[in-house]
């Protein structure tokens, strides 16, 4: 063993021996992994502790860790949202900073292990947002990318802090260009897909702008990356840009709110109807209940496009901010 090992390194060591669960011994070897100064000297250690934690993951998967793992996560709110990019770059204290999430959040690369979701709130909207494990050609596991392919919107993340972030991003896409899944601009109209690949709308997040030299890695990012995705500078420590984010998210799954009123009342203000763009009256009417859209003989509508209490039918296209009043 190199001579040079800083302290705490034997300490959590010790540690290491008391550990009793695989899901422990692999949180202690990864601090370790994170403590050992990065050189030739150390690369055999460091490749000890990191087939270690590959071969204890894999026990965990095996004693049936992988039902609890979530394959799959299940849709809620407005739009799905994942969090995608290479490790240690602030995924999970993104999450921690949007929603009410409690993600582990760890100095060293591989903390998350699994799936966790939370809602953000913009305005009225909830959106939710899926903290992943990191995309790396050193360990990655099948359903991660599975989980991308099923969501409606990914935000890439960018790590300002570090001179490695675009070789680091070229890792990400590469990886799912493999996997056949195109990562594309949000905000510009999607290609459909050829059989067997997934377009995604992308939002390329650069955080931990408060870190020194961020501006100018920022720079050359947008110099190399500012064609091809929407690229929005953020740190989740200071909290810069968290609410354009929000916004952002919004925006980017292109929605539409509408909202609902009876007869002689006001509109339910905080409980919109939300739909993709392009959605028709007889959708938002399916979307509160299928008989209802069954019976649905015209709608009244008060919004931009129309005047005050016009009758629509089932194949208006609703826009953004209107009223209805449902007839049957
Ligand atoms: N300076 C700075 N540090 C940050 C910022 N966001 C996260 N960090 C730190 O970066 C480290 C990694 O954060 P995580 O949120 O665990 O990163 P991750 O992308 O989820 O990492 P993995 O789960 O390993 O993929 C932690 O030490 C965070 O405190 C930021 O905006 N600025
Ligand atoms: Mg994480």
């Amino acid at each position: 063993m190199p001579a040079n090992l800083p302290p705490q390194y034997h300490e959590v060591e010790a540690r290491l021996r008391e550990a009793k669960t695989p899901a422990e011994k692999i949180e202690i070897l990864q601090e370790l992994l994170a403590i050992i100064p990065k050189h030739k000297g150390t690369d055999h250690l460091q490749g000890d502790l990191k087939r270690r934690i590959a071969k204890l993951r894999t026990e965990l998967e095996k004693k049936g860790g992988r039902k609890g793992f979530g394959l799959h996560v299940d849709k809620e709110g407005a739009g799905q949202v994942v969090l995608v990019g290479a490790p240690n770059a602030g995924k999970s204290s993104l999450l921690a900073r949007l929603t009410h999430a409690q993600p582990d959040i760890g100095a060293y690369p591989f903390t998350t292990l699994k799936p966790l979701a939370g809602m953000v709130e913009f305005e009225n909207v909830h959106i939710q947002l899926v903290d992943l494990p990191p995309i790396s050609s050193e360990h990655l596991e099948p359903w991660v990318l599975g989980i991308v392919r099923n969501a409606d919107l990914v935000l890439l993340v960018a790590d300002l802090g570090r001179d490695e972030l675009l070789d680091e991003l070229e890792g990400v896409r590469a990886i799912h260009e493999r996997a056949r899944i195109h990562l594309l601009p949000a905000g510009r109209p999607l290609p459909a897909p050829e059989p067997g690949h997934a377009v995604k709308r992308t939002l390329l997040v650069a955080n931990k702008a408060d870190e020194p030299g961020a501006g100018d890695r920022l720079a050359l990012l947008e110099e190399l990356y500012g064609k091809q995705l929407p690229i929005l500078a953020v740190s989740a420590r200071s909290g810069l840009h968290l609410e354009e984010l929000r916004r952002r998210l919004y925006e980017a799954l292109e929605l539409v709110r509408v909202y609902t009123k009876a007869p002689g009342k006001g509109p339910a203000r905080n409980e919109p109807v939300v739909l993709p763009k392009g959605s028709t009256l007889l959708e938002v009417a399916t979307s509160i209940h299928k008989d209802f859209a069954e019976r649905l003989r015209y709608a009244r509508v008060w919004g931009h496009g129309k005047f005050d209490g016009q009758k629509v039918q089932r194949d208006y296209v609703v826009q953004e901010g209107d009223v209805f009043e449902f007839h049957i």
